[in-house]
């Protein structure tokens, strides 16, 4: 038993860190981020960074989307929490909680692609036809190399240019995910416990801009839950310049990095603050919150 869940740790050690490696060559914010934190001395080191939750978007069709990306996490040791559903942009997503409590948490949401306009399934299926049944289920799951590889191989064929912008029109969500796929879509940096001055998502959102970081504004820049314990923040997407069927070429929505401060909750408050551990302080997501930060892809915030 013992040996099982210490190769399973590793395994999403290995998982983790493939995710962590590729999304910080796609983002520059991430160092851009991380360097000053370091040389403003906020954190001693990168790697004391508290990575609060990463994110990852799927096609609601029935042998992908959340059912099947699920299996993979949840064989590491995650469990199923939350659901939270929006209808406006016609999704569903649910958070896990981690084996680890040095894990992060994983947000992971779904395209309700029923919902969409016949013309926009039409799209979608011609892609995700391609892909005859659960991948997942082919996956050997205790081998770190091979999920790092499933998570950044194309399950379908390269979109062309044409169908990304009809996408665009109806769903942008749609349009990322034909693009980007499994990639990373944000990890997320803890803020609650930096030193004074950077612990609140306010000061913290101070600093980003201060470092010429460009923040998402829907809903303002802060959001924040309504029984105040969880305020989030988050960076406008990075561009890039992906490469479409038939040679072309857009500049389109990457991955982008967010902000969390999770307040203690009221039962705790009296607790010295060294014995503060993430399960005394506001767990889960919010709704109203992370259906402003899906936004940070959007092109209303990233042609601001
Ligand atoms: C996820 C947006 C929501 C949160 O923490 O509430 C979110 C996405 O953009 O895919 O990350
Ligand atoms: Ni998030």
């Amino acid at each position: 038993m013992e040996n099982t869940s210490l190769k399973k740790s590793e395994t999403l050690d290995i998982v983790l860190n493939g995710l962590m490696r590729r999304y910080s060559e796609r983002v520059p914010d991430v160092k851009t981020i991380i360097d000053a934190m370091v040389s403003k001395g906020i954190v001693e080191r990168s790697e004391t960074i508290e990575n609060d939750h990463i994110a990852f978007r799927t096609m609601g069709v029935p042998q992908l989307g959340v059912k099947s990306f699920e299996k993979i996490f949840l064989h590491y040791g995650y469990e199923k929490r939350d659901h939270y559903f929006f209808e406006g942009k016609k999704l569903d997503a649910w958070w896990y909680s981690p084996p680890r409590e040095t894990d992060p948490r994983i947000f992971v949401s779904e395209l309700r692609v029923g919902d969409l306009s016949e013309e926009s399934q039409k799209i979608i299926h011609s892609y995700t036809d391609q892909v005859i049944s659960d991948p997942a289920d082919s996956l050997d799951l205790d081998n770190g190399l091979e999920v790092d590889d499933f998570l950044h191989k194309p399950l379908w064929r390269t979109p062309s240019a044409a169908d990304y912008q009809a996408l665009l029109k109806e769903s942008e969500y749609a349009a990322w995910v034909i693009y980007n796929r499994y990639y990373l879509n944000h990890f997320t940096i803890s803020v609650h416990n930096l030193p004074d001055g950077y612990s609140t998502v306010a000061q913290f959102n101070n600093f980003l801009e201060g470092i010429g970081i460009k923040l998402n504004t829907s809903g303002g820049k802060i959001k924040e839950s309504p029984d105040g314990g969880l305020i989030q923040s988050a960076t406008v997407a990075e561009m890039i310049n992906a490469d479409f069927a038939d040679g072309e070429t857009l500049r389109i929505s990457g991955s982008y990095v967010e902000f969390a401060e999770r307040r203690i909750l009221p039962e705790f408050q009296s607790l010295p603050s060294e014995q503060i551990t993430r399960k005394h302080r506001r767990d889960g997501f919010e709704a109203a919150n992370a259906d402003k930060i899906f936004e940070s892809t959007y092109t209303t915030q990233t042609a601001r």
